[in-house]
Formats: C-alpha cells, structure tokens, sequence
C-alpha cells in the first residue's frame, strides 16, 4: 500500500493538532483585510450565532478514494453553520469552502508548489493532521453554488470534493 511509509510519521504529528485556531476567537482577529476576508461562499462566523452544527469527516477508503463525508451541504443565505471536522484518514486533508472556479485555480497552484510548504491558513481554509480535528464557524453570506474540497495534489481526483448550495 503506497501510505504505508507515510504513515509512521504522520502519527508522530497527532499530539499536535496542525491547526486550532479556529476554535478559539482569538482566530477572528487574525482576518486579514485581503480578498480573503469577504468572499463569495462567506466569511468567518459569529460562533454565538450558530444555526447548525455539520459534523465533517476526511478519509480514505480501502478502494483508493479520498471523501468528504457529511449529510448534504445545502445551506440558506445568511446561515451559520459550525463545521465540525475530523480527519479520520491516514493522510493529511485540508477542508476548503470556495467556489468551484477558485478551487481549480487554487488546485492548480498547489500542483505547481507541490514539495513546498503551503500551510498558510485562509479564514475558509483548514488542513487537519491525520487523526485531527477543527471547527470552523463560516456564514454563507450569498447565494449560489460552491464547493467543499480538499485541494492537495491529487486529493480532489480521488473524491474529495462535495457541492455546496446556498439558496435565497
Ligand atoms: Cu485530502
């Protein structure tokens, strides 16, 4: 199996969740005022106005696909939503809410960085160790179709993308 060797070294990084900001509010001072900051699928949530709770799980399976399991993401303009994700795979997953243009675009610059260290964290961005879990609070603030999506090299390929609708 081609993660067997991949295995021992992620599970060594399991004490240490890669990434906990979101589920403090200190993360909210930590928005930048770039593009990033309001987008199209939303922005960063108010964690005392939370609609819904969606438990999220990343993995792998044993036929070779890569999931974003959850019940379906369909969502209301103005909706809150805390995304509870837990990444029960065997290799790092990364949970990314954006619309469908800017996760190809961003699929590819993570093809051409591959080998690099992409860990910067956008507010609609988390990536999880194997074996971790985050929360994200999101508002979609806009109608329309979007994506959840995991964006490392070949990960999308392998199944990890999920529709996201909002409607009005
Ligand atoms: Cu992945």
């Amino acid at each position: 199996m081609k993660n067997f060797l991949l295995t021992t070294a992620l599970t060594m990084s399991l004490a240490a969740p890669a990434f906990a900001a979101g589920e403090h509010e200190a993360s909210h001072g930590d928005m930048k005022s770039d593009e990033h900051a309001a987008m199209m699928v939303g922005m960063p949530g108010d964690a005392s106005k939370v609609d819904r709770t969606i438990d999220v799980t990343l993995l792998e399976n044993d036929e070779g696909q890569m999931l974003i399991e959850s019940e379906d993401l369909n969502f209301k303009k103005g909706e809150t939503i805390r995304f509870k994700i837990t990444n029960k795979g065997e290799l790092e997953h990364e949970f990314v809410l954006d619309t469908v243009e800017r996760n190809a675009e961003h699929k590819e610059e993570m093809m051409e960085m591959a080998g690099m260290d992409m860990k910067h964290a956008d507010p609609n961005r988390m990536i999880l160790d194997a074996g971790a879990s985050a929360e994200v609070v999101w508002t979609f603030s806009n109608d329309g179709a979007y994506e959840a999506a995991c964006l490392i090299p070949g990960h999308y390929e392998s199944g990890m993308h999920r529709k996201v609708s909002v409607g009005k």
